[in-house]
């Protein structure tokens, strides 16, 4: 018998995600019949190579959605905001990469180790949403002991690679790195402050109550996907010359005890996750070395809070543009038509 297959459309087609989805849907070998790519008016006719054959760039204004099954959205919120309600008008499923339909009650936002349950609810608005890079990747992380001993309180400070911000912020640091070398001085474009060979700490718009809404998205997303209300967390978001993958150090309280030993063990038979923490030189994961590129969530440095009775630190190292974006959003893709369409 053969396989059923789905007709995707790939909202965004031409940018960072849009592009790690391209790959990942082929790399997965994803039952795609018609793959429609789409993004502004600005590329379409572009080219681009699926399977060994050339697509044409579409222009999303012009799209019939009614043609696809399935639309994998990042071209940001406020495209997502016209177009995805469209698309699910249509039939296609829209799985949104972006922060616009996250906080509402009637979209699931999944991450498939950790709540495939919801993807469930999907039926509601014909949306799901996949959380922000950031909650990914420390979600994954902190499910096993989440469920061995609850947690009460997180402080996580993220340390974020560029890509997360698109094509222009890869092509900033580059130029300013080289400006810096050859002694010249930087202009900066997409951030406020010059990014090479330098830290911001500020990453999306500033909140009333002085933290950043990519700060925000950590706390709402974190208590929507682990449906606990009751959890605190108190989260620094910091840009950092980094290419590609983001790192964070991530401090918990649990609500019963557990050591770093019971905490490692139960990290390394998680789904999803790889422990690399050998207490030696560079034993631990790097964003540039271990996350860019692999599918995995790294765990490193994991040991027992000295200065609380029931912390725990952990390092945390993911391909954001992967786990952090374009991965989860074809995990769930993988879990709808598994459990739901076939
Ligand atoms: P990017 O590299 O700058 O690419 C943006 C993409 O959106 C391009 O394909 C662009 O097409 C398209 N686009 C922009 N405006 C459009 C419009 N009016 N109509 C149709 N297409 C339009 O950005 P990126 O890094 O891929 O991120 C894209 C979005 O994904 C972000 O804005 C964010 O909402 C989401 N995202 C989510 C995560 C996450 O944590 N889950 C991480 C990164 C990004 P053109 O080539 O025609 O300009
Ligand atoms: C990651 O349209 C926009 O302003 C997109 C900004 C953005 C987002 C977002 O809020 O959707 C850039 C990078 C994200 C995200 O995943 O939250």
């Amino acid at each position: 018998m053969s396989e059923k297959v789905f007709d995707v459309a790939v909202v965004g087609a031409t940018g960072n995600v849009g592009r790690t989805m391209i790959s990942i849907l082929e790399e997965r070998n994803f039952p795609v019949g018609r793959l429609y790519l789409l993004a502004s008016a600005r590329s379409a006719g572009s080219v681009v190579k699926f399977r060994g054959e050339e697509v044409v760039v579409e222009d999303l204004a012009e799209f019939d959605f009614s043609k696809t099954q399935i639309g994998l959205f990042s071209a940001g919120a406020s495209v997502s905001d016209v177009y995805a309600p469209k698309a699910a008008a249509a039939g296609c499923i829209v799985i949104d990469n972006t922060s616009r339909f996250r906080y509402d009650d009637d979209i699931p936002l999944v991450v498939p180790e950790v709540n495939p349950h919801a993807i469930a609810n999907h039926k509601v608005k014909g949306i799901i949403a996949n959380p922000n890079c950031s909650t990914i990747q420390m979600m994954v992380a902190l499910k096993p002991l989440y469920d061995a001993a609850g947690i009460d309180r997180i402080n996580v400070c993220t340390y974020q690679a560029v890509s997360g911000t698109g094509k222009a912020a890869i092509d900033e640091l580059i130029s300013q790195s080289s400006d810096v070398v050859a002694g010249k001085n930087t202009r900066s474009e997409v951030y406020p402050r010059q990014i090479a060979f330098n830290v911001l700490p500020h990453i999306d718009v500033f909140q009333d109550n002085g933290y950043t809404k990519e700060e925000m998205k950590m706390v709402w997303e974190t208590k929507k996907i682990l449906e606990d209300d009751d959890i605190r967390i108190n989260p620094t978001t910091v840009r950092v010359p980094v290419v590609n993958g983001h790192s964070e150090a991530v401090h918990i309280e649990t609500r019963k005890k557990l050591t770093a030993q019971q905490a490692r063990k139960l990290l390394e038979e998680a789904p999803g996750v790889v422990v690399i923490d050998e207490r030696c030189d560079g034993g631990y994961p790097t964003a540039a070395i271990d996350g860019a590129g692999s599918d995995a969530v790294y765990v490193g440095r994991v040991r027992d809070d000295i200065s609380h009775e029931r912390g725990l630190n952990l390092w945390v190292v993911a391909d954001n543009l992967r786990k952090g974006a374009a991965l989860n959003s074809v995990q769930i893709a993988e879990i709808l038509v598994k459990d739901y369409l076939t």
